[in-house]
């Protein structure tokens, strides 16, 4: 007992003396990055890809996965899902937005948003993909039916194993629960209420009992590139992970991107949150994915981050 308490004590020093750099991937364009820690003790991201020559969102079609053991060095996993896998997905491929992965009963699954027609904003779907791995291996199964054209799942699994799947998007987030396949909601979807200026990129994070449900704000400051936006993350609690939630307020300032999006998790004993800026590329649609600590308050709040470079 006293070596293995010795371990998680060196692994814990470790990483939190580790020398975060930002953006933490550097040879693509990423975005929107969803972490996770698996059983095998490795943190992933699971991100959408930004393409250079920048044109907005159109062009993102396939996804990355990157993992590490010490939030220092990096694994690329490489490609794990394209446009032009997903059978019912527009013909002209394209934006694949921002996704979330969760784990099962042994199964991996990749949820990403994806027009299922040409006139894409109004054609959203939820798709799935399975896999036995977290990082290879994905097939397309279907999508989530029965939803609005929504965009950025979140799937959280609770303690008990109860999985809620959350999207959103037009100033609206809206929950409801998995049935046991994954791929189905059990009931109703309903409208998260308590939300203060919700714009997209719901994230739910549990820390002692507290529900916490992030999200980016329609903050709208500056004009780049001849669009509006520069959103920040905002965050609110609740007993429940379905609502009603209490607005905390701002837990992070706008980056220099158009957009932010992100996760938090807590890896090796430190609170990490995870977003996107456009420092790499000085271009609010080629974007990278960025990792710093995140702290709380004896409270239960959060601290805002304080984002760092280089
Ligand atoms: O990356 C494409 C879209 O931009 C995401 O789905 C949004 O959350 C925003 O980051």
């Amino acid at each position: 007992i006293f070596i293995l308490f010795t371990t998680v004590c060196n692994a814990q020093k470790k990483i939190s003396n580790a020398k975060l750099r930002n953006p933490f991937i550097t040879q693509m364009y990423t975005a929107d990055p969803s972490a996770h820690v698996w059983a095998d003790g490795r943190l992933y991201i699971y991100a959408s890809h930004d393409i250079a020559p920048p044109q907005g969102c159109d062009l993102m079609d396939r996804y990355h996965v990157f993992s590490t053991d010490d939030m220092e060095n990096w694994k690329d996993h490489g490609e794990i899902l394209n446009s032009s896998q997903v059978p019912w997905g527009r013909k002209e491929g394209g934006f694949m937005w921002a996704p979330d992965c969760a784990y099962k009963n042994g199964t991996y699954y990749f949820y990403f948003p994806h027009p299922s027609g040409t006139e894409w904003n109004a054609t959203w779907k939820i798709g799935v993909a399975t896999s036995k791995n977290p990082a290879s291996g994905f097939e397309v199964k279907g999508y989530i039916d029965g939803l609005k054209p929504m965009i950025d799942p979140c799937v959280f699994v609770d303690d008990d194993g109860q999985a809620y799947f959350y999207y959103g998007g037009g100033g609206t987030c809206e929950a409801g629960k998995l049935k046991d396949n994954m791929m189905e909601i059990d009931g109703e979807m309903i409208k998260m209420e308590g939300l203060t200026d919700f714009h997209e990129a719901s994230w739910i994070h549990k820390k002692d009992g507290i529900y916490y449900l992030s999200y980016s704000d329609n903050h709208d400051d500056n004009m780049k590139d001849g669009v509006s936006g520069d959103n920040r993350m905002r965050y609110a609690t609740s007993k429940s992970p379905l609502g009603p939630w209490k607005s905390e307020g701002i837990y992070m300032d706008p980056t220099d991107s158009y957009t932010n999006h992100g996760s938090i998790v807590k890896y090796k004993g430190q609170w990490y949150s995870f977003y996107h800026n456009s420092s790499l590329s000085n271009h609010d649609w080629l974007r990278s994915i960025c990792v710093d600590k995140l702290y709380y308050n004896a409270d239960g709040t959060i601290k805002k981050v304080v984002p760092t470079t280089g």
